[in-house]
């Protein structure tokens, strides 16, 4: 065995060195997510195998001490010799990025996190055992920390047709912050993989608690169909699921000699290069579109060239289809992308050779060839599909036309207020109390829940830079309204107009007059339901000031402690114990009053707990707080009642401040 001092061996103790040393470069980081990849690394070359059509199926199995095992029935890791005289087992396991085949015949297209080889989890394990069973045999190989601890041994005989590779490991407990497998992270993985390759069997067994073992299998033959079907809210849906899969050649085979397993030289097809399309689409009566997208394998939140390529081909084909079966006049003109999407649930997967990702979290597919490749094949596919299903495509373009109708709708009267705010000299609303800087940066709105509040707030404020706006009572549910019926609530337009920049599409953030906008309500139950709305309805229309972090929430204060002449403030309860205790071990009597509104505190009390900007606290609006709202929203406001129920468990504490 010369081989094992020579530089080869050399490089290859460096190399898994470097993964020991650096192991978030290669698998992300060590906490448990990293330690979830050592297994996906393993599953995404089984997942090759059953790419290249030779394995189908994978078991994965937790044992005892936190042991996995991968089996897959796929060729096997091939055993014979290697170039570098060392076993192409022991190559694949310790070199790295060596675990990619060698050869040309298949393209390898799953991910991992950055399809970083076998090798990688090698090196980070207390110790691995590879078994493969291939060409009558059955051979093992053992490694600790990455280093063969034993040569390549054949430990049995196996029938000629058999193979698969079972890879055994434990990962190291020097290098992962926790070693404990997590069985939901696993499951919810697999049973993806499993949607996205159609037909492919994956077994997740958990036999970590001898007397309580869990074992599942996950096995669609619908594939991204079934995966479709599952996420739908089946009381919504306007049509059957529309599915498409299909193929595109961009490099052609070469033929190549090659000797069969009788010693006969034969031309074998290799290095063809094959886009693969696969598309569950289907409409819901919802406003919102849902596009779920991946290649190979990866979830590309960002969306990418597919995407785009899906999004063109949809606005295109309806449109065809539409002027073809005289579903749209002439002169009433065409759906828009936002008219075809509206109410969309999609799931596209694309399996592509060289995927190039892009963006911030590198879950954008950048390949420019592949928005053509799509668009043709989506084109086609569908177009063919509502010309086979007539009542189908009348259906949908009627769903259509009303999006089309609602958003020319919302478009006439948006304008309308947009006309309104900007043409009329001084027409602002007349409730508002204007502060009387016209610099937006130093300006500020407090958008206040009540008349009396709206009283103490106008006289406790500076004037020259805080500007007050009162509403009466609840605003209008936006959720539930079409945006025509929004913008024709009265407390909604006086915002629109106060704050000057306009609506939608249309808005202009150079006309804002505050750069401050206050959400400013009771600390009860009707406040938190109207701060509630005001975030719904911004999240939904003026999204791009929350974008912009010019939405604010004021906090006021929940109880006044008076100890003789002096005054405190408490914010919360925590805070009114900590004062009190203050208070008891000085020995001063105190009285406390809770406030249950706005309007029961005077104006100076206003302004020295909420309005000074001295020392107020204002909360600044995240999108996450108002996709929140919204999202809460649609499950406590929606149709469907087992969501809403599992939400509310699932919540509890914040919902507890909502009449619903
Ligand atoms: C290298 C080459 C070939 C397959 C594999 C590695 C392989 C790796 C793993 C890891 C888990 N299961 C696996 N199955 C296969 C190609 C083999 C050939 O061309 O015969």
């Amino acid at each position: 065995m010369a081989n094992n001092y020579g530089a080869e061996s050399i490089t290859v103790l460096e190399g898994l060195e470097a993964v020991r040393k650096r192991p978030g470069m290669y698998i992300g980081s060590t906490s448990s997510k990293g330690l979830h990849h050592l297994v996906w690394e393993i599953v995404d070359n089984s997942v090759d195998e059953a790419l290249a059509g030779v394995c189908d199926k994978i078991t994965v199995r937790i044992l005892e001490g936190n042991v996995v095992e991968v089996t897959d029935n796929g060729r096997g890791i091939p055993v014979a010799m290697h170039k570098t005289g060392k076993s192409t087992l022991e190559v694949v396991m310790t070199v790295l990025h060596a675990g990619g085949k060698f050869d040309n015949d298949n393209y390898k297209v799953s991910g991992g996190l950055h399809g970083v080889g076998i090798s990688v989890v090698n090196a980070l394990s207390e110790w691995v055992e590879a078994t493969v069973t291939r060409d009558g045999q059955i051979v093992r190989q053992k490694f600790e920390r990455g280093v063969p601890t034993s040569a390549p041994e054949k430990i049995g005989d196996a029938p000629l047709d058999a193979h698969g590779t079972v890879i055994r490991f434990k990962a190291d407990d020097e290098i992962f912050e926790t070693t404990v497998y997590d069985y939901s992270v696993l499951e919810s993985r697999l049973k993806e993989l499993s949607y996205l390759n159609k037909g492919l069997k994956i077994k997740l067994i958990d036999e970590r608690k001898k007397d309580d073992i869990k074992e599942e299998e996950f096995h669609f033959e619908g594939g991204i169909k079934d995966f479709l079907n599952e996420i739908m809210d089946d009381e919504k849906i306007v049509n059957d699921v529309i599915y498409m899969a299909d193929s595109f050649e961009t490099q052609p085979a070469r033929e190549v000699e090659a000797v069969d397993e009788n010693g006969n030289i034969y031309m074998k097809k290799v290095g063809a290069k094959i886009v693969e399309v696969e598309i569950a689409m289907n409409y819901t009566t919802a406003q919102r579109e849902i596009v779920y997208s991946f290649v190979n394998n990866i979830n590309t939140h960002e969306g990418g060239t597919h995407v785009s390529g899906f999004r063109t081909a949809l606005t295109r084909t309806i449109n065809d289809i539409a002027k073809q079966m005289n579903l749209i006049k002439e002169k009433s003109g065409t759906f828009q992308g936002t008219d075809v999407r509206e109410g969309l649930v999609c799931i596209i997967s694309v399996k592509i050779p060289e995927p190039q990702f892009e963006g911030q979290t590198k879950t954008k597919l950048g390949n420019s060839e592949v928005t053509g490749i799509v668009s043709n094949i989506v084109g086609s596919n569908l177009k063919f599909y509502l010309e086979d299903h007539p009542k189908a495509a009348e259906k949908i373009i009627e769903k259509m036309t009303m999006s089309k109708k609602a958003r020319e709708a919302a478009k006439k009267a948006r304008e309308l207020v947009l006309r309104k705010s900007n043409l009329e000299v001084g027409s602002l609303p007349g409730k508002l109390a204007d502060c009387s800087s016209k610099d937006p940066a130093e300006s500020e709105i407090f958008i206040v829940e009540g008349n009396s509040a709206g009283g103490s707030a106008k006289q406790g404020r500076d004037r020259r830079f805080q500007a007050i706006l009162p509403l009466r009572g609840k605003i209008l549910n936006v959720e539930k309204a079409s945006v025509h019926r929004t913008l024709e609530n009265a407390e909604i337009r006086d915002m629109i107009t106060a704050f000057g920049a306009g609506f939608g599409d249309d808005m202009n953030l150079e006309k804002l007059r505050y750069h401050k906008i206050v959400i400013m309500t009771d600390a009860d139950v009707d406040g938190a339901h109207i701060r509630t709305l005001m975030l719904t309805f911004f999240y939904r229309h003026l999204r791009e000031l929350i974008n912009e972090g010019y939405i604010y929430i004021a906090q006021p204060p929940l109880y006044k402690i008076q100890a003789g002449k002096a005054i405190r403030y408490a914010y919360s309860d925590e805070q009114l114990k900590k004062v009190t205790k203050v208070l008891e071990s000085e020995n001063k009597k105190y009285t406390i009053q809770r406030y249950k509104g706005l309007g029961e505190m005077n104006p100076e009390q206003l302004w020295e707990t909420t309005l000074d900007p001295e020392v107020r606290t204002l909360l600044k609006v995240s999108m996450e707080d108002a996709s929140y709202a919204d999202k809460m929203f649609n499950i406590l406001m929606g149709d469907k009642v087992e969501p809403r129920r599992k939400f509310i468990e699932e919540n509890a504490s914040y919902v507890k401040n909502l009449d619903i």
